[in-house]
């Protein structure tokens, strides 16, 4: 595939959707096509599929379940829109993918990482990013960011993920620190806590960098 594939990832209020703004930028100064996208979502059916992970209800959704609807929503978003972009040279740059589901189902409920490693290779076989930013920041701050991104935003209602414990997106923020050990080749993770300039620099250097390393700069 010709085009270019970056990934963000980071606990709630890393700054993921903010950077990825900052990163399309850089890639439209640059002359490239480039679209920003989201998981689990990106198309109008993985939207849906959203909507039904997202929404408190009054049924339990198992762990199981929740891993496999993020999948289906990552199987149609890929087929209907990043593997065509990919193919037609565009840049993807996508607020999560599935370091997600490792660091959410896989640490946070104890989802087998095997299954997850596995479900991986049916749906995206042979597609990986070629660039992740973890975008690393302690977990409260993180959270007290989110809530006041919510509060300004007028919005009172809390989704399935945010009103999770400390606990869990302690487990979260380990996992993506320990996906980042073992691949540093993709990986860079930036520390989140600086003021956003610094963080938005540091984003756009790691993209820089993989644009030099294919010619592309
Ligand atoms: N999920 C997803 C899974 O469990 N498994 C999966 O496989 C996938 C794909 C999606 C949920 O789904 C779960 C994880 C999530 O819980 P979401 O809304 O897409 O939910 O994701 P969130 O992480 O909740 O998105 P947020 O919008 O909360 O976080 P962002 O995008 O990381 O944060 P952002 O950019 O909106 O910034 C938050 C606030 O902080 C400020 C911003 O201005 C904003 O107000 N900010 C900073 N302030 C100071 N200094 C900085 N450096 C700052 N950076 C940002």
């Amino acid at each position: 595939m010709k085009g270019g594939f970056v990934t963000l990832e980071g606990i709630e209020g890393a700054g993921k959707t903010t950077i990825a703004a900052a990163l399309m930028s850089l890639l439209e100064e640059r002359g490239h096509s480039v679209q920003a996208t989201r998981e689990p979502g990106g198309t109008p059916l993985a939207e849906q599929l959203r909507g039904i992970l997202l929404t408190r209800g009054s049924e339990t959704m198992s762990p199981v379940a929740e891993t496999l609807l993020m999948f289906a929503a990552r199987c149609i978003h890929l087929e209907n829109r990043i593997r065509p972009a990919l193919i037609r040279g565009e840049w993807i740059i996508c607020d999560r993918f599935t370091d997600a589901t490792r660091a959410y189902q896989g640490a946070g409920r104890s989802v087998d990482a095997g299954w997850i490693d596995q479900l991986a290779r049916e749906v995206h076989a042979g597609l990986e990013p070629d660039l992740t930013l973890l975008l690393d920041v302690p977990v409260m701050i993180g959270l007290e960011r989110a809530r006041t991104r919510r509060l300004t935003r007028g919005e009172t209602v809390v989704d399935r993920f945010e009103s999770e414990t400390i606990e869990f997106f302690e487990r979260v923020r380990d996992a993506y620190l320990s996906c980042a050990a073992a691949e540093p080749q993709r990986f860079v993770v930036i520390d989140a806590t600086q003021p956003l300039e610094a963080v938005v620099a540091a984003a756009q250097a790691a993209l820089l960098n993989t644009l030099t390393q294919r010619g592309e700069a």
